[in-house]
């Protein structure tokens, strides 16, 4: 398997309005994220990837951007973000910036012309259909933040397509000026001298030339069949990495929101010539009672099976990426773990343990480094995302559900709970902002900050340094083969990794009781790398503790 930087690397993502304020504005900014990349070298991380700092009206927080090659305002200026890429290359950190182009926002120029009543250039840059008899929509798709996904237009008199927000209308990749308008922007950036791209919902930028209705799922039509993994997607990314991607030596990952194994393969094959890896979301699609809005906790069991079936069918194939976190999920200590203050740091170092030593590149959210948790939601007033704000009314205010059916699980699933501002310190605001946080800080800041982690040689910060440094150590963890050990255990996630002489056993106890745990003979005089409790002999029966983490190389 060829090596790359890549493949070898731990990245980290900044969601900049909520990572660090410079100037009092209880905004982040791009100053903000200077002033810490000190503190990202002590961790260890390779590259950031940093979600969208384009110009924006900020409907989806930066998701909705109206000048790809202007900087939002509230983030700062172009100088501010050439100082802060000089500033990482300078300690040797890459800069990875997210690429979203499935859309657009409504306030873009692109728009603006495109819907205008008489012919433009930019006519066919978006997806315009004539709506049915009666003023009804071309088709009964529903958007992920609910309502139609059609949106009738005054001035053009017609409907145009967004998956997303209506102020996120999708782009017509179909059009082949579309595409080289991307490219060329994609260029630009490549010339600044950054290091990659993530790729929001890259699956959707082909959809069918017909858009019949939907399987209708709950109020509207699903458009899944005929917006991801279009009829040409791959076309178009093999275009893309002809064009731009294979001219530079920087990385790529898709947001390939419902991708399986089989097309993962296209998508970041080791020779398909178009992304290098993808981003799946088996693990964290919730399907319940109320779609992603679910509060059961997935069966240890299934968790295994998913992350184990991504581990050994890409093997050798196409490049795994790993996360448990980002800025569309809930904190992962509060969802998988358990975030009571007895057993919130040992529970975070394990799923850290557990995820770190699998085959492919790691991504650390904003905060997970330091054990933060869900939020806890007492109002809506509290909430600030669009597509919780949008869930709530369409699923409680139409009255379709209680509030208390579904408040836990709004409150659990939020994207909000990843957005809440990153803790610095103990003084107000957790050192985020002198001003008003433009959403409210988690009053466990107190508690959990980078300021007492970074010198507390037990804290989770620590821990996953030692894990970012051990991965850079030892070959078998980045490049070793996958093997699951007690597949049908609802408590212990147990795998080897191998790689020439080389043989790793990662052992994680999922559960807040303890576990009797049998070493493997071959394992006797193994050395252990890490574990997240006090030093101990791990040979014969061992019983582990609540959340015990422990990895072994012989
Ligand atoms: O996310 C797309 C996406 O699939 C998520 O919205 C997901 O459906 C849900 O939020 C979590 O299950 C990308 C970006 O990551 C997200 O922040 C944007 O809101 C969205 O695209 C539109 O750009
Ligand atoms: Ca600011």
């Amino acid at each position: 398997m060829k090596r790359t930087w890549w493949k070898e690397a731990v990245i980290y993502q900044i969601y900049p309005r909520s990572f660090m304020d410079s100037n009092g504005d209880g905004i982040g900014d791009l100053k903000g994220i200077t002033a810490k990349l000190d503190y990202l070298k002590e961790l260890g991380i390779d590259v950031i990837w940093l979600s969208p700092v384009y110009q924006s009206p900020n409907d989806d927080n930066g998701y909705d951007i109206s000048d790809y090659q202007a900087i939002m305002e509230e983030f700062g200026t172009m100088e501010d973000f050439d100082e802060m890429l000089s500033e990482a290359h300078a300690r040797g950190i890459k800069i990875v910036m997210d690429l979203v182009v499935n859309h657009t926002s409504d306030e873009h120029r692109w728009f603006v012309e495109s819907r205008k009543a008489e012919d433009t250039p930019y006519r066919d840059y978006y997806i315009w259909r004539e709506g049915k008899e009666g003023n009804q929509p071309p088709n009964n798709w529903g958007s992920c933040f609910g309502g139609s996904a059609w949106k009738y237009d005054e001035q053009r008199q017609m409907y145009y397509l967004h998956l997303f927000s209506p102020k996120q209308p999708d782009l017509n990749w179909d059009n082949p000026k579309v595409r080289q308008e991307v490219f060329d922007m994609m260029t630009w950036w490549c010339e600044k001298g950054i290091d990659g791209f993530r790729m929001d919902v890259i699956s959707m930028i082909s959809k069918t030339k017909d858009m019949p209705d939907g399987k209708v799922n709950g109020l509207y039509g699903d458009f899944g069949p005929y917006c991801v993994h279009g009829p040409h997607v791959h076309d178009y990314l093999k275009e893309m990495n002809e064009k731009v991607l294979s001219r530079y030596d920087i990385m790529t990952v898709g947001e390939t929101s419902g991708v399986t194994v089989e097309e993962a393969k296209k998508y970041a094959g080791e020779d398909s010539h178009e992304l290098n890896m993808v981003f799946q979301f088996e693990h964290v699609d919730g399907h319940g009672k109320y779609g992603k809005w679910n509060d059961e906790r997935m069966p240890l069991s299934k968790l295994k099976e998913i992350m184990s079936k991504w581990q050994t069918e890409l093997y050798g194939k196409a490049w795994n990426s790993l996360f448990w976190d980002n800025h569309d999920q809930p904190r992962v200590v509060s969802r998988f773990g358990n975030d009571s203050p007895e057993y919130r740091e040992r529970s975070a170092k394990m799923l850290a343990t557990c995820l770190h030593m699998m085959q492919g590149t790691p991504y650390i959210y904003q905060g997970e480094e330091l054990g933060m948790t869900n939020y806890p939601f007492e109002t809506m007033a509290d909430f600030r995302d669009i597509e919780s704000v949008n869930a709530y009314k369409e699923w409680c205010e139409s009255g379709r559900v209680s509030h208390e059916e579904f408040w836990p699980c709004l409150c659990l699933i939020s994207r909000d709970n990843a957005r809440t501002p990153v803790q610095w310190n103990d003084t107000e605001n957790a050192g985020f902002t002198t001003g008003t946080p433009w959403i409210k800080v988690n009053p466990n800041y107190k508690e959990i900050n980078a300021a007492a982690e970074v010198k507390n040689p037990a804290s989770v910060f620590c821990y996953y340094q030692k894990l970012i440094a051990l991965r850079k150590q030892y070959p078998v963890i980045v490049y070793g083969k996958y093997t699951l050990l007690l597949p049908e255990d609802e408590n212990l996630f147990v795998y080897t990794r191998e790689l020439e002489e080389d043989k790793l056993l990662v052992v994680c106890n999922f559960s807040s009781a303890e576990q009797a745990f049998s070493v493997p003979e071959e394992f006797a005089d193994a050395e252990c790398l890490i574990s997240n409790t006090e030093e101990r002999e791990y040979e014969g029966t061992v019983a582990l503790k609540p959340y015990e983490a422990f990895v072994l190389l012989r």
